[in-house]
C-alpha cells in the first residue's frame, strides 16, 4: 500500500481524499495555492506545500509544482480528485515517469474517452448503444446535410473535444446547418484547439442516468449501479440521486451491462462513470465516460455501503478488488443536493466569510463540505461549498429526509443555494421522480411567474 499520497486538489474533495487516507493509515501531503493556507484540507492533512498563487493556471494546474511538492515530501502517488487534472493525460503520464502512482487511469485511457467522438466509435466498437449520427467526424457541409436528412431534425452538433456540455449546437432546419456548422467549428477550434466535429440526433427531454463503475489491474471490473442526475442547470448539477427513478430491474440490468462491456473493452482500471441520456421511450444511448470519482460519488456509496475512494486507492496500489459483482447490494434510496455560494436567482457566485454555521445531522444524513464558521471563501474557485447527502429505506423517506436536513442548515455571511434546493424537494414534479434534463429551466421559470 502507499505510504504517503499527495492530494492534488482542494475543497471538500480534498477533505475528503484525506479521510479516506486517514483511515487507511496512509499519510497526507495538501498541495494548496496561497488562497487556500487556512483550509480545511491543510489543516487536516499530514503535511502541507504551498504550489503557487491562488490562480488555478498557478498551482492547482502547474504539472511540475505538483510533482516537485510530491517529490521532496517523498509521496508515493498523488490523487487529483476532480476537475484541475483529473482527466489529463500528459499529467498521468509524468507521474508514471516520474516513478508516483497517479490515482486514476492510464493516460490512453483518458485519451481515448477524452475525445467524446473516439469515445463513442469506441463505445460502438464495444457494442454499447449510441446516438444515431455521423460516422466519426463530419468532413463536409454536403456529408452534414446528407447526414441530418437520414436521421432527421433537430439535430446537435458536438465539438469532439468537447464534453460536459462544452462545444455544442442544436440545430431545427436544414438552412441552419451550414452556419451553425462554421460557428461550432471556430468556437472549437478556440476554445479546444481541435476543430473536430460530429453530429447526432437530437434526444428531446432526456434523463440523465450514468453508471459507476469500477476496476482493477487484474482484469476485474464491476458496477455500482446507476445515479440520476438529471437535475441541472447550464450543465452544473445540483442534485443526484441513486437508484434512477426512471429505471426498473430490466433497464437498470441492460445499461450496467453495457458500461460494464465498455469498461472492460478498453481494459479500464480504476473508478469511471458511464453517461447515458434516457429518452421517453426509455432507450438509452452512451453519451461519454468521466475517468475520475465525481461529485456525486457518495450516493452510490451510500446505497451499496461501499467507500469508492479507498477502494480506488486500494485498486492504484495493485490489490485486486475487495468485492465481486454478486456481492454489491442495492440498499434503499439516496440523494445529494450541492450546496453552492451563490444568489440563487441570478447564478452568480457569493464570496465571503461564513460568518454563522450550522450543518445537519441525525440519521441517513452525510456532510461533506471544507467551510467552518469564519472560514473565507476565496473567489477564484468553484462556488460549490459543500453537499448534503441523505440515505433512508425508500425515495420519498429521502426526500423528506433531505427537507428535513436542508432545514437544519444554517450559513450566515455568503447566500447559498439553500433555499432553491428546498423549493425543488417540496415540488410536485420532483416528489413524482418524473423530470428530465429540462426541468430545472421551466421550474425556475415558473417561480418567477409566480413571484
Ligand atoms: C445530447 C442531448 C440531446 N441529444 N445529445 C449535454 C452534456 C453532454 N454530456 C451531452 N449533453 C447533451 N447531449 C443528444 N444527441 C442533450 C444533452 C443535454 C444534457 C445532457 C445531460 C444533462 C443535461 C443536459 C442539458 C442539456 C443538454
Amino acid at each position: 500500500m502507499f505510504k504517503k499520497i499527495l492530494i492534488a486538489n482542494r475543497g471538500e474533495i480534498a477533505v475528503r481524499i484525506i479521510r479516506a487516507c486517514k483511515e487507511m493509515g496512509i499519510r497526507t501531503v495538501a498541495a494548496h495555492s496561497t488562497a487556500d493556507t487556512e483550509s480545511l484540507a491543510v489543516r487536516f492533512a499530514d503535511q502541507s506545500v504551498c504550489i503557487g498563487p491562488p490562480e488555478a493556471s498557478k498551482s492547482y494546474l502547474k504539472i511540475p509544482s505538483l510533482i516537485s511538492a510530491a517529490e521532496v515530501t517523498n509521496c508515493d502517488a498523488i490523487h487529483p480528485g476532480y476537475g484541475f487534472l483529473s482527466e489529463n493525460a500528459g499529467f498521468a503520464e509524468v507521474c508514471g515517469e516520474c516513478d508516483i502512482t497517479f490515482i486514476g487511469p492510464s493516460p490512453d485511457a483518458i485519451r481515448q474517452m477524452g475525445n467524446k467522438s473516439v469515445a463513442k466509435d469506441t463505445a460502438k466498437a464495444a457494442g454499447v448503444p449510441t446516438v444515431p449520427g455521423s460516422d466519426g467526424p463530419l468532413t463536409s457541409e454536403e456529408q452534414a446535410i446528407e447526414v441530418a436528412r437520414q436521421i432527421g431534425f433537430p439535430i446537435i452538433l458536438k465539438a469532439s473535444a468537447g464534453g460536459g456540455g462544452r462545444g455544442m449546437r442544436i440545430v431545427r432546419e436544414e438552412s441552419d446547418i451550414g452556419s451553425q456548422l462554421r460557428l461550432v467549428q471556430a468556437e472549437a477550434g478556440a476554445a479546444f484547439g481541435d476543430n473536430t466535429i460530429y453530429m447526432e440526433k437530437y434526444v428531446l427531454n432526456p434523463r440523465h442516468v450514468e453508471v459507476q463503475i469500477i476496476g482493477d489491474r487484474h482484469g476485474n471490473a464491476v458496477h455500482l449501479f446507476e445515479r440520476d442526475c438529471s437535475i441541472q442547470r447550464r450543465h452544473q448539477k445540483l442534485i443526484e440521486e441513486a437508484p434512477s427513478p426512471a429505471l426498473d430491474a430490466k433497464l437498470r440490468h441492460k445499461m450496467t451491462e453495457a458500461a460494464l462491456k465498455l469498461a472492460r473493452h478498453i481494459n479500464y482500471y480504476t473508478t469511471g462513470t458511464l453517461e447515458f441520456l434516457l429518452d421517453e421511450r426509455g432507450h438509452f444511448y452512451f453519451m461519454e465516460m468521466n475517468t475520475r470519482i465525481q461529485v456525486e460519488h457518495p450516493v452510490t456509496e451510500f446505497i451499496t455501503g461501499i467507500d469508492l475512494i479507498k477502494e480506488q486507492i486500494s485498486v492504484a496500489a495493485g490489490l485486486p478488488l475487495s468485492f465481486k459483482q454478486e456481492d454489491i447490494k442495492m440498499s434503499g434510496h439516496s440523494i445529494e443536493c450541492r450546496v453552492n455560494a451563490e444568489d440563487p436567482e441570478k447564478f452568480l457566485p457569493s464570496v465571503g466569510t461564513i460568518k454563522e454555521l450550522y450543518m445537519p445531522g441525525g440519521p441517513g444524513v452525510r456532510v461533506d463540505s471544507a467551510i467552518y464558521q469564519g472560514y473565507k471563501i476565496p473567489p477564484y474557485y468553484d462556488s460549490m461549498i459543500g453537499k448534503v447527502i441523505v440515505h433512508a429505506a425508500t425515495r420519498d423517506e429521502a426526500i423528506h429526509r433531505m427537507m428535513r436536513a436542508l432545514g437544519e442548515i444554517h450559513i450566515a455571511g455568503v447566500k447559498t443555494t439553500v433555499p432553491l434546493l428546498h423549493k425543488i424537494m417540496h415540488s410536485a414534479e420532483f416528489k413524482s421522480g418524473k423530470v428530465s434534463t429540462s426541468f430545472l429551466e421551466t421550474f425556475l421559470k415558473n417561480q418567477a411567474a409566480a413571484g
